[in-house]
């Protein structure tokens, strides 16, 4: 059969932060077994990623971070490469939506677009910040979703029910930056005509009748109710420029450049292999087989508006198959790096092996519905499961002939029927496994996997190779060598999920070569010759222990924020107010970092625009006088403070607020309803003295 070939892309994550297990149970895991599965099929694949690095994702990051969007960008881009590193997922290439190429790509696709009619101008009504004095684009708004009811709901999208929402439907619209109700002013934008292109859309889509269910629904019903230009533009100054005369100072929205990210992904591929025009082959020839992997929340971009701009350019091949999972939660709740609900990644891996996280997400993946992790399930996947069923039986297989059989492949004088039935069963197994992972299927692949291991566990158990060691040694030497290719197969099986596992056996087995060169049908009819030396057999999976499962979970309890709840812990907090502080130990380095000061109030007044600060001039003693703006003003009037003695956080990186300089911070204790009171020294502490 010739080779299929196909693209393979997983979204393209924001470079605006760490991720979490959600995202590589929702985007990345089941795309790499996928592509591992296709590679080891024999097919032409190319596996596709890179970060998403325009957008508010990156401004609001940099404005929470006291940073710019291109240090925030730079700084994730590393930490989540590295990240999928230790996930071991397999990348071909992975780029940056901000490299210059993909500016060149992104302004051909609009100016293509444009150029036929496919983007139009208009003007039209948007929110606008009059304290912050900008248009609040996609998350500088939030309010109550449309959809679903959920509040905070982000401008662009809703991070409960996954809709792709018009902000000007949002109920209760507030400025993300500083919680005011923002007013309707009137601005140019230039829209995608989705209103133009739905007759093709809606016969593409239409044909697609394998999808998953959950990926039909909602694209499905946004046809119905008829689709509308959308805006390709917005007034920010971080994005790829809109490449028009008429339009200086807007960039490209960033949901039409990122999905480009995938194609100029795949060019740098192809420049890197020094094919430079190799990736036609894989967006042009209908002959390629594109598939998106993502989360609920892109489905709409990936089943419409790119395959809509795909369309319109024409040139281009549209997707094959997007299937989309659901969410994946965290012990009951919605995972959440900023709320502190999520597992640490340094710790993780420092504790436990890649492939037993990969494992326990595979088998628990949100494929239909949501679904989630938890320690418990964690600790019983790998111990009953990983350890006890599947390591266990090629434990016990090679340490058997080891001790019995000068470490070697066994000779059979003869097989028995159920000998060549087990022989045989490989083959099935093999194919059940291809088979569900080629449907996208993964929890199935991993009940077919376990159920392999557990029917080798029994072959294992009725054949008794310790009883006839001794009375019938050619029965032995037939179940043991049946046994020993038992675990080859399974070696193989392991290779999608788990291919640091898979490797080390077939190292064990003396066949390290076998976990690259072996393709998968022959993972299940290959034999081990009679004869050859084994490996020296190691314990492949090790059993997680209760205490271990408790630290896990009382750290849990210990970064839980006081207020979560599931939609607190995913809505977007005030950028003004500070993230709530985790509770996990420092050493006293790190808190001999922060230089603590006696400082004199010289003089407040309040700021002007803002009913949450005050403008203070502190003395620091020999550190000099400050400007610090302070979140006060709700809990002290100006003419209180004159004199007053407070401590300051002296060497805290200056920050602007409200367009002015603060430079340092003031301590403040908070009371159970909320009420903030100023720390002062108990006596006489001059302004400039040391507090430690
Ligand atoms: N950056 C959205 C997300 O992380 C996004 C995907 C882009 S894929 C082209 O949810
Ligand atoms: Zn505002």
């Amino acid at each position: 059969m010739p080779r299929q070939r196909y693209l393979v892309t997983s979204a393209l994550p924001y470079a605006n932060g760490p991720l979490h297990f959600g995202h590589i149970a929702g985007a990345y895991l089941p795309a790499d077994i996928y592509v591992r599965y296709l590679r080891l099929a024999g097919e032409d694949v190319v596996y596709i990623c890179g970060t998403d690095e325009h957008g508010v994702a990156a401004t609001i990051t940099a404005l929470r971070e006291n940073s710019t969007p291109r240090a925030v960008v730079d700084k994730y881009h590393e930490v989540i490469r590295r990240l999928f590193e230790r996930f071991d997922i397999s990348f071909d290439n992975f780029s940056r939506t901000t490299k210059p190429h993909h500016y060149t790509l992104s302004q051909e696709f609009f100016t293509k677009l444009n150029d036929k009619g496919l983007i139009t101008k208009a003007s039209e009504k948007q929110y606008y910040c009059p304290k912050d004095r900008m248009f609040l684009p996609d998350r500088y708004i939030s309010g109550t979703c449309p959809k679903c009811g959920q509040e905070n709901a982000r401008g662009d999208e809703c991070p409960r029910c996954g809709s792709w929402i018009d902000q000007m439907t949002l109920a209760d619209p507030r400025c993300t930056l500083c919680g005011s109700v923002p007013e309707l002013r009137e601005t140019e934008h230039w829209f995608l005509r989705l209103d133009t292109l739905q007759p093709d859309l809606e016969r593409w889509f239409g044909s697609k009748t394998d999808w998953k269910a959950n990926v039909k629904s909602g694209p499905g019903g946004m046809l119905k109710e008829g689709l509308k230009p959308r805006a390709v533009t917005r007034d920010l100054d971080w994005g790829v420029p809109v490449p028009l005369p008429d339009a200086a100072g807007k960039v490209i929205y960033v949901w039409f450049d990122a999905p480009i990210g995938y194609i100029s992904s795949t060019i740098e591929w192809a420049e890197k292999r020094g094919t430079p025009d190799e990736w036609k082959k894989y967006w042009c020839d209908p002959g390629t087989r594109l598939v998106h992997f993502i989360g609920k929340d892109n489905i709409v971009f990936h089943t419409l508006v790119f395959p809509a701009m795909l369309m319109g350019v024409g040139d281009y091949i549209l997707p094959d198959n997007v299937p989309a999972n659901e969410f994946y939660n965290y012990e009951g709740k919605k995972f959440s790096t900023s709320g502190k609900w999520y597992v640490e990644p340094e710790r993780f891996f420092s504790r436990y092996p890649a492939d037993v996280i990969r494992y326990v997400i595979a088998a628990t993946m949100p494929e239909n519905q949501d679904s989630e992790f938890r320690w418990k399930d964690f600790q019983t996947r790998n111990n009953s499961e990983l350890a006890d069923t599947l390591g266990n039986f090629i434990n016990r297989a090679l340490t058997f002939v080891v001790k019995n059989f000068e470490g070697r492949v066994p000779s059979p004088a003869a097989l028995s029927e159920r000998d060549r039935a087990m022989l045989e069963s490989r083959a099935q197994a093999t194919s059940r496994v291809g088979e569900a992972i080629a449907a996208c299927t993964f929890r199935r692949a991993i009940e077919e996997l376990m159920g392999f291991a557990r029917e080798c566990n029994r072959y294992f158990d009725e054949r008794a190779p310790w009883k006839s060691r001794k009375d019938n040694p050619a029965d032995c030497a037939a179940a043991m060598y049946v046994t020993v290719q038992l675990s080859l197969t399974l070696a193989a099986l392991m290779r999608p999920f788990m291919p640091d596992s898979a490797k080390r056996t077939c190292v064990m087995l003396g066949a390290g070569d076998l976990v690259t060169s072996l393709d998968w049908a022959a993972g299940g009819t290959h034999l081990l010759p009679e004869g050859v030396a084994l490996g020296t057999p190691e314990v492949l999976f090790r059993k997680i222990e209760d205490e271990t499962i408790a630290e896990e979970l009382a750290l849990l309890r210990e970064d839980e924020p006081a207020v979560a709840t599931p939609a607190a812990s995913s809505a977007p907090q005030p950028v003004q107010v500070p993230a709530q502080n985790g509770t996990s130990e420092i050493v006293y380095d790190d808190f001999s970092k922060v230089q603590l000061v006696v400082g004199q109030v010289q003089s407040a007044a309040r700021k002007e625009g803002s009913d949450k600060l005050l403008r203070l001039e502190v003395d620091l003693g020999a550190l000099g006088v400050r400007t610090i703006l302070s979140g006060i003003a709700a809990h002290y009037a100006p003419e209180e403070l004159a004199g007053r003695r407070v401590v300051v956080v002296a060497n805290l990186k200056p920050r602007k607020m409200m367009g002015e300089l603060s430079s340092g911070m003031i301590l403040c204790a908070e009371t159970p309803e909320g009420r903030l009171e100023l720390v002062s020294p108990d006596k006489a502490a001059p302004a400039g003295s040391p507090v430690s």
